[in-house]
């Protein structure tokens, strides 16, 4: 082993290794304190002056970490944040926890990733490790960071520093899997920048998974999203299907279901929303077709989710139609507006489309959400009603695009003309009423 790698290892053994995380969001924050709780001083560099000011006062802005626990960490100087790069100058082990959005045009953005590369590289030295966490298309870890990093002082991955890739695998809100105990997959340049990257995650995480490749690890997060994608899409077509059959396609999954093995359970919606799985396969089929490959399993998925709001408005139309009642002048209720339920997140949410959708074929729309007060969105701006149950009673039909918990269903039949039913929320409720439309 080189000196440069043995000192590295040993600046990581016993925690004096210097770490920072770049991006203090749902990913870097939640990683900053895993670090932290390890013993390591760990310094989140974040361009949001107003996160950086919370982290400095102890105050967490991210619903996975507790605000006690950031000013626990604050106050042994375990965790600090600031807006300054420089402070890379200091720094052994980086970590990268930037966003990966879709540009207009639908083309990976990674204009983030980029400039935090650039950043970075400015202040790169020898015996540093570095680790990209956020979703992007095989290839990015060594076609764009390996170049930037290694060029200015004429670096070589493996020997002077060690770059890995590492996929986030943070799921907002959920608390049985949580950063520190779900398996870390880690892929490097090289064995060694892969050795390196893993041994300094195992000083944090319960679980670190070594692959062979940053490419392999890259790879392996999109898989786990474009599984996602394309078994939504496939029971959003079984939902169209059954539709044309006359069946009842809550039925067929729940009956499928129970089947023990070999199956797995996804459920039609009024669209894909969110910030990952809607959009880390479009990083795979972009890449693809640089190399004039299709994927076409991601390209119909997404055709499917996507055109899912304009299949819900559809059926809006239809049972409005059942009652003498025209869209166009009809006064439409949205319930839940968040991707999915129990998040105040608006993310890529299908209820924009819908909303959307319903304005320009001239229904009065309202919307209620318990966590989004307001959505400005396109050329529309509407604030959620105060009384779902009051506002209910007063509209030609409900459409119920996101189940928060927090609904009083039975409350929302007994009070409303009609309601379509974009999720089976109201379940054998719903099946056989005559307010009720399903998808
Ligand atoms: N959806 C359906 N039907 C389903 C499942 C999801 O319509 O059967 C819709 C949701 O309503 C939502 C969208 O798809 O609009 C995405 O839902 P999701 O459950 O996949 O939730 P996300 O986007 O928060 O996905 C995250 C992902 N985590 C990471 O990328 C690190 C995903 O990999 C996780 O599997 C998922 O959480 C999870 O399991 O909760």
């Amino acid at each position: 082993m080189n000196s440069m790698r043995e000192a590295l290892i040993a600046r990581i053994q016993d925690k004096t290794a210097q770490v920072a995380i770049l991006g203090l969001g749902y990913v870097g924050l939640p990683l900053a304190t895993v670090f932290a709780e390890a013993g390591f001083t760990v310094t989140g560099v974040e361009p949001d002056k107003d996160k950086v000011d919370a982290i400095c006062r102890g105050e967490s802005y991210i619903q996975d970490v507790p605000t006690r626990q950031v000013t626990r960490l604050v106050a042994s100087d375990k965790l600090r944040a600031t807006s300054e790069f420089s402070v890379l100058q200091q720094a052994d082990a980086v970590s990268i926890c930037v966003p990966t959005p879709l540009r207009k045009t639908g083309d990976p953005d990674l204009s983030f990733i980029l400039d935090a590369t650039s950043e970075l590289a400015r202040y790169m030295h020898p015996g540093m490790v570095v680790v990209l966490e956020s979703t992007t298309y095989p290839g990015t870890t060594r076609e764009i960071l390996l170049p930037k990093l290694s060029e200015g002082l004429g670096l070589t991955a493996g020997e002077d520093f060690f770059l890995a890739f590492s996929p986030e695998r943070v799921d907002p809100g959920r608390k049985d899997w949580t950063t520190y105990n779900t398996p870390k997959v880690i892929g490097g340049i090289t064995r060694a920048c892969t050795e390196v990257a893993a041994y300094w995650y195992q000083q944090a995480l319960e679980t670190v998974v070594a692959v062979s490749s940053t490419e392999s690890a890259e790879m392996a997060k999109l898989l786990e999203n474009t599984f996602r994608m394309i078994n939504v899409g496939l029971v959003n077509e079984m939902a169209i299907m059954c539709d044309r059959l006359g069946i009842d396609v809550w039925e067929v999954i729940e009956a499928a279901a129970t089947k023990p093995f070999g199956f797995m359970k996804f459920t039609p919606g009024p669209g894909l929303g969110g910030h990952c799985i809607p959009i880390d396969p479009l990083y795979l089929s972009w890449k693809l077709r640089a190399l004039n490959y299709t994927a076409r399993f991601i390209d119909l998925a997404s055709e499917i989710n996507t055109g899912m709001p304009r299949y819900v408005v559809g059926k809006i139309q239809d049972a409005l139609n059942e009652h003498s009642k025209p869209l166009k002048g009809s006064r439409v209720l949205v319930v839940g507006a968040a991707y999915k339920p129990d998040i105040d997140d608006l993310r890529e949410s299908p209820a924009l489309d819908v909303i959307g959708l319903l304005r320009q074929k001239g229904a009065e729309v309202l919307y209620h959400d318990p966590y989004i007060p307001q959505i400005q969105h396109d050329d529309w701006n509407l604030h959620s009603v105060p009384d779902v149950i009051a506002a209910a009673r007063m509209v030609d039909c409900v459409v119920i695009v996101t189940n928060h918990k927090s609904y009083d269903y039975l409350a929302l039949l007994e009070n409303a003309a009609l309601i379509v039913d974009t999720r089976n929320t109201l379940g054998s409720f719903g099946r056989d009423h005559p307010k009720v439309v399903r998808l």
